[in-house]
Formats: C-alpha cells, sequence, structure tokens
C-alpha cells in the first residue's frame, strides 16, 4: 500500500505528541516522586491539604497560644481562645529564639520541654504547627533585633568568620526540631518559617543589613543543612512583611525548590487611622501571592498578622474577614497574648472588647478552628 506524504505527516505528527505527553507525565511522576520521597507521608499530606483548604475555608492561628495568655502563664490545658469561643486554633505557632544557645528557656520564657509537649498536644488533636526563629546576632551576640553591626549574614556564610560557630547554632535548633515526634515515632509535620520579615531591615538578617545573594545563600544553607538533618517533616515557609508593592516581595525570594509555602506577616497599626493602609497594602501582597501560588503551585497564608490589644470591637469580622476571603489563604495567624508585657496581645480573652466579635467570626463557616480540622495529614 502507498502511504501518501499527508499521512506520514500525520503519523509523524500523532507519534511526536504521545513523546511529548509521556514525556510531560513522566516528568510530572518524577517531580511527586521527588518531593514525596523527600518528604514524610504526612507532611506531604498536610501540603497537598494546604493546597486544597481554601475551597472551604482558612484555619485560625494563635502564637503561643497554650502556653500563656493575658493574666496567666504555665496552666494546663488552657488558651485565651479556648476561653472566648471554646475551641483551639487549627494552628499554633511556636518559637524557637534561644535554642542557638541550648538554653533551657526561649526568648519569652518558656521552657522548650513544654513547647516540645504543646506541639506534640497540637498534632495529637489533629491541628498544624508553624515554627518562627528569633535567633540571636551571630557576630554581636546580641538579639535578633540588634543592628547596629553591619556584617552578620557576611559573616555566618562559607568563608565568613563566624561560619563555624552558626552551623553549630543551626545544629543545636536542628536536635530540637529532630525530637518533635509522637510517642510512637511519627515526626510532626513542621511549617519553618525561618528569616522571615526580611523586606523590613529590623532583624539582622533584612534588607540593609544583608544583599539579597547573601538571604538567599542563607537561606538555601538552613534548608539544605535542616534536610541533611533527616528533617523531612519541614516545610518552608517564605514570610515577607508588607512592604511597598507586591513585587518586592520576590526581591530576596530563594527559588521554588527551596520554599514549599508562600507567606506574609502583616501588621495592622494606628488602630482606626490604619484600618485603610491595612486592607491596601494586604490586599495588595494576597492578590499577588494569589498569583505566584498558583504559577508556583504553592498554598499562600497570613503568617503573621494582628493589631495589638484590638481596640476595633469589631475588627475579627468587619476588618480581618472581609479581606482574607477574597483569596485562597490556607491560614490567618495572629501573634501571642504576652503575660509578661501590658497591652501585647493580638487574640481576645473573656471580657475582652472584641470578645463578642471574635465569636462571630469563629461561627463563621469560613473560619476552621481545632474541631474543624482533623484530616490534615491524610
Ligand atoms: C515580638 C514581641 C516580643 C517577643 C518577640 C518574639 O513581636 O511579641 O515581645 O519577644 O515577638 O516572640
Amino acid at each position: 500500500m502507498k502511504i501518501k506524504p499527508f499521512s506520514i505527516l500525520i503519523i509523524i505528527s500523532i507519534a511526536a505528541l504521545f513523546t511529548s505527553c509521556n514525556r510531560k507525565i513522566a516528568a510530572e511522576k518524577a517531580a511527586a516522586m521527588k518531593t514525596a520521597s523527600t518528604l514524610t507521608p504526612e507532611t506531604q499530606h498536610l501540603l497537598t491539604n494546604l493546597m486544597i483548604l481554601p475551597q472551604k475555608g482558612f484555619m485560625f492561628g494563635h502564637h503561643d497560644d497554650p502556653l500563656y495568655g493575658v493574666g496567666w502563664s504555665g496552666d494546663s490545658d488552657r488558651s485565651d481562645v479556648k476561653s472566648v469561643v471554646g475551641d483551639y486554633p487549627a494552628v499554633m505557632s511556636f518559637d524557637l529564639g534561644r535554642i542557638e544557645l541550648t538554653q533551657v528557656d526561649n526568648l519569652d520564657k518558656t521552657t522548650f520541654a513544654k513547647i516540645r509537649q504543646e506541639i506534640i498536644n497540637q498534632y495529637n488533636r489533629g491541628g498544624m504547627i508553624s515554627i518562627s526563629w528569633h535567633i540571636n546576632n551571630p557576630l554581636t551576640d546580641g538579639d535578633a533585633w540588634d543592628v547596629k553591626t553591619p556584617g552578620a549574614v557576611t559573616s555566618i556564610i562559607p568563608g565568613g568568620k563566624n561560619h563555624r560557630k552558626f552551623m553549630q547554632w543551626l545544629q543545636n535548633g536542628a536536635n530540637f526540631l529532630n525530637t518533635l515526634k509522637t510517642a510512637d515515632g511519627t515526626k510532626i509535620p513542621i511549617i519553618f518559617r525561618p528569616w522571615h520579615e526580611h523586606t523590613g531591615s529590623w532583624f539582622w538578617w533584612g534588607k540593609g543589613n544583608c544583599t539579597a545573594a547573601e538571604y538567599k545563600q542563607l537561606w538555601i544553607m538552613t534548608h539544605d543543612f535542616m534536610k541533611n538533618q533527616g528533617l523531612n517533616n519541614l516545610l518552608f515557609a517564605y514570610s515577607p512583611d508588607i512592604q511597598g508593592p507586591g513585587e518586592i516581595y520576590m526581591e530576596f525570594y530563594p527559588g521554588d525548590e527551596y520554599v514549599d509555602l508562600l507567606g506574609v506577616d502583616a501588621y495592622h497599626r494606628d488602630n482606626e487611622k490604619g484600618t485603610e493602609a491595612y486592607t491596601r497594602s494586604l490586599s495588595t501582597h494576597l492578590a499577588f501571592m494569589t498569583e505566584e501560588g498558583k504559577k508556583r503551585h504553592k498554598p499562600i497564608a497570613i503568617t503573621e498578622t494582628g493589631l495589638e490589644a484590638i481596640p476595633i470591637a469589631d475588627w475579627w469580622t468587619k476588618v480581618l474577614l472581609p479581606i482574607v476571603e477574597k483569596y485562597p489563604v490556607s491560614y490567618v495567624l495572629v501573634w501571642r497574648n504576652a503575660y509578661d508585657r501590658e497591652n501585647h496581645y493580638y487574640a481576645p480573652y473573656p471580657g475582652q472588647k472584641s470578645a463578642a466579635d471574635f465569636l462571630k467570626f469563629y461561627e463563621n463557616s469560613k473560619t476552621l478552628f481545632s474541631k474543624d480540622v482533623d484530616d490534615l495529614y491524610k
């Protein structure tokens, strides 16, 4: 049979299409396998669930929630959020500051033993855990906010005079992270949020205190070190502070390979006077992050937010909720309710001015608290 040139062309095209489809499927499979093999099954499930959760709503989180609150510290089974709504937050965050020095207490004066126990409790009730690290300045030995002497990051990346000292600090952090396991040995998935708010210049790793290239090197060094320590239960969250337009967000971005979740830290300042600026800048960032998240297949979250002492009685349903519900945000976390600093709290406690509105926020079907999430790891 004589095959016409036209038919040959069609056969070649179909064959080419098959090969390219096969190649694409193989590449996708390889990428999925690579991620799956580098994360524990529970961590892989959490990452997938964070992507699809916004179809249902967003999780509410609170920093140091079960450790202390306004007027109390160290009580068991206590949380200001639970005292107001009868439920724990779906997300709890904790801080590693001072683990680098192998201290017993962290920078906000809670023992790491208690933090470990509360992380295990939170996982056992089905909730999620996030960890930040207000790590001391390795150049001056001052705290994370000590920015008077330039060159801290330069001094710890390979070739820097404090590189070895700093790698030991990372080791001390990794040693603690490696103890975050349940009784049966399951590694607890953690949203790990190093080097946060770098678009501001208040931390020694922030803009103005290091270059973008140095920051990326620090991030990748931290990432690779933690992975080499066997910490395949960490999801890395990138958390710039809201500064300027959304594009500034990517300036120090270390790369898709090193980031699992796109976050933002955004505080409402100046009470009523600041509502418009907060709404505008947070919305600008969330719109930008939504696009970047879609493009890069990564979940997005408001990794820190809040209005200190919440003097606006309906802040939860009139300011925060209307912004968040417009975007596919996986979680929103407010900062701590300090017991050691007056008027430094971001969640209500019984009798606080915004408590009734927080209850409305809790009852809204979009907000997810502890009782609403029990399948994050499956
Ligand atoms: C800040 C304040 C400080 C605290 C630090 C680290 O925002 O809450 O009091 O020491 O975070 O948690």
